[in-house]
């Protein structure tokens, strides 16, 4: 296949999360979730912003879908909240929660967009976090595994794609891990290292109930996987040694989630590593880690580069310049070949079939222009190099199957509130108008001619 271009079968989409742009945080019978409460505490977000409104997708999803069916994306992904279904995590569930998503999925069948659902992108309800410590307790994944059955019953029949959890690396370690510092996620615990591997473990044993209790309620044979930021290891200079030794690095730094789901086990060196603090686990337990899946999803933006070193690991990690740059967000440096990498170290250690990248983007200060017009010519550059390495992926054989902008539109950043701006739309927060930046133009280019504009 030539290069820049792309088969008629790759997938062009776009992501989104529910607290990041649903609002409606009390409507309808819904919930609360950790982030409601969380956001509601002064300090805990930049300038105090909150999710109750985000972007409003709750009620304008008919004008959203609209967007996304003239920039011709082949499938939208989505999280849903839990706290619609159940309000109180488990036990009585929600009717109009349901319809709710009933409607949201049938108008995005009636434009032609395949839904592609995330289960758990991060709205962890806050009565599972009062009542156990959320996913420090074993219970949650009683819980979230009784939560994927009721999707797959009530969904299954539109829906085929389906995640479990969004980047396990990313919420663990921010609720339980950081404690009370600025961008620490909700409940910004700080728990031993034994509990917070502890904890790590649940979250990857829920993810496989989860894909049990989808496949077990399915009404037709589903695509389950899942959407994780992997430690996207790249090799700084391309030449084996230095390949074997990012490969290496790439299996053990993301030994805790995405090499136990990958391999049902935890590999030696973190059990090692970890000594006495390593989590405790059954046999049974790694087999459900490990339930094969249908496709993996990465979530790709930055990359850690490395070089084979006389070490006993064999590898180490190479720092980035002072002036390396970044993309709005301090962890976002440019790294483009992780994009390239990740599915080929997928595909070498895992033999992964199908790879999609879940998520790709950047924050950028985009505002209208004197013409109206939004000219993020950043986000422009980067998407287009970016792209470039996934036609090296498809040239080269590897089997990446799809690629989703982060994100659709501007939205609710976590703790950056709505100081950063990820989207292909601008949004006006105060008047809640969308409008499609350049690169939505670039990008709808894209998808129409399959190959790099
Ligand atoms: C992802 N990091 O978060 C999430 O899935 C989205 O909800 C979020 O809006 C998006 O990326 C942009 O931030 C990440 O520190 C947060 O490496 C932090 C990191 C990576 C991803």
């Amino acid at each position: 296949m030539t290069p820049r271009t792309f088969p008629q079968d790759f997938l062009f989409g776009a992501a989104t999360a529910a607290y990041q742009v649903e609002g409606a945080w009390n409507e309808d019978g819904k919930g609360v979730s950790v982030w409601d409460v969380f956001s509601h505490q002064p300090g805990n977000i930049l300038n105090d912003y909150n999710g109750d409104i985000g972007v409003d997708h709750y009620h304008r999803y008919k004008e959203d879908i609209a967007f996304m069916k003239w920039l011709g994306l082949d499938a939208y992904r989505f999280s849903l909240s839990w706290t619609r279904l159940f309000p109180e995590g488990r036990g009585a569930v929600n009717q109009k929660g349901i319809d709710y998503y009933h409607r949201f999925i049938d108008e995005l069948l009636k434009n032609g967009i395949e839904p592609w659902i995330t289960l758990f992108h991060w709205d962890l309800p806050q009565a599972l976090e009062d009542e156990y410590g959320g996913w420090r307790n074993r219970k949650i994944v009683v819980d979230f595994s009784a939560y994927a059955e009721l999707v797959a019953r009530e969904y299954s029949d539109k829906v085929s794609h389906f995640f479990t959890i969004n980047e396990f690396l990313c919420f663990i370690d921010k609720c339980y891990g950081m404690g009370k510092v600025f961008d620490a996620f909700p409940p910004a615990a700080c728990v031993s290292r034994k509990e917070l591997n502890q904890a790590r473990h649940h979250a990857v044993l829920a993810h496989g109930m989860a894909v049990e209790a989808l496949r077990a309620n399915a009404k037709q044979p589903l695509q389950i996987g899942l959407a994780e930021n992997v430690v996207t290891c790249v090799p700084l200079i391309e030449t084996e040694e230095h390949i074997d030794a990012a490969r290496k690095a790439f299996r053990q730094m993301n030994a805790p989630y995405m090499t136990a789901v990958m391999e049902g086990c935890y590999i030696d060196a973190y059990l090692e590593k970890e000594g006495a603090d390593a989590p405790s686990f059954t046999d049974d337990e790694m087999n459900v880690v490990g339930a094969p899946l249908d496709f993996v999803g990465n979530n790709l933006y930055f990359s850690v580069y490395i070089e084979k070193s006389d070490t006993p690991c064999g590898y180490r990690e190479v720092p980035l310049s002072r002036s390396h740059p970044r993309f709005g967000m301090s962890w976002l440096s440019f790294g483009q070949s992780s994009l390239y990498w990740a599915p080929r170290f997928s595909q070498e250690l895992w033999d992964v079939k199908n790879f999609y990248i879940t998520e790709n983007g950047c924050a950028s200060d985009d505002f209208p222009s004197y013409d109206g017009k939004i000219y993020d010519t950043e986000r422009i550059a980067l998407l287009r190099g970016n792209l470039e390495h996934v036609s090296r992926v498809l040239a080269e054989g590897y089997p990446l199957k799809g690629y989703f902008a982060w994100s659709l539109l501007d939205n609710f950043e976590w703790c950056y509130g709505y100081s950063r701006r990820f989207g292909l739309a601008y949004v006006n927060f105060s008047t809640l108008e969308r409008t499609p930046k350049m690169s939505a133009h670039w990008y709808r280019q894209v998808i129409r001619e399959r190959r790099i504009v």
